[in-house]
């Protein structure tokens, strides 16, 4: 069903002052930026590799609201991995498998994603306290 990793995803306070930690120490760009009103967060997205089977990103997340789940979790936590993202071929058929296998989804049906991707996410409570999202990229992303 998984294709690769196509991200982690990690909660940050501030975008400028994190991107700049990832270029210096890894040589990353951001490649993608863009705000996600639905998702309550302004995203980066730092190109990893660009494989066969796609490609794999850091995805910098910081708040738009205090509400939202990255507002959330930092007040909760503070910074540090969110979620984890798999690529998936064909998202319908994948939350159709986990539904049918009795999985908590906080997505029963795709939503936006980075990109105009379609992305669900299934409930940390279902995976040992991982949130796991899945996406199915567009082509060429
Ligand atoms: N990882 C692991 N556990 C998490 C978590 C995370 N990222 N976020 C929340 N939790 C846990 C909390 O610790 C809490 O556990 P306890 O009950 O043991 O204290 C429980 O889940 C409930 O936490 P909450 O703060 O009350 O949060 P909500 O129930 O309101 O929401 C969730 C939890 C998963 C439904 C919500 O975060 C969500 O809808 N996430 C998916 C959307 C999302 O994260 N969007 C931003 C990223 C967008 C993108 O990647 O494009
Ligand atoms: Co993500």
């Amino acid at each position: 069903m998984l294709s690769r990793i196509d991200h982690v995803g990690i909660a940050v306070a501030s975008l400028a002052d994190t991107i700049p930690l990832y270029e210096e120490a890894f040589g990353l760009t951001v490649v993608h930026q863009e705000d996600n009103d639905r998702q309550g967060v302004r995203e980066a997205m730092l190109l990893v590799n660009n494989g066969e089977a796609g490609s794999s990103y850091v995805q910098l997340l910081e708040p738009l609201r205090e509400d939202s789940p990255v507002g959330k979790f930092l007040a909760k936590r503070g910074p540090g991995i969110h979620h984890i993202a798999y690529g998936v071929a064909d998202i319908d058929s994948a939350l159709a498998a986990l539904t049918t296998t009795g999985f908590d989804l906080v997505n029963k049906t795709p939503v936006h994603g980075t990109a105009g991707s379609r992305i669900a996410f299934v409930h940390p409570k279902a995976l040992g306290g991982v949130l796991t999202e899945l996406v199915e990229a567009v082509e060429g992303h």
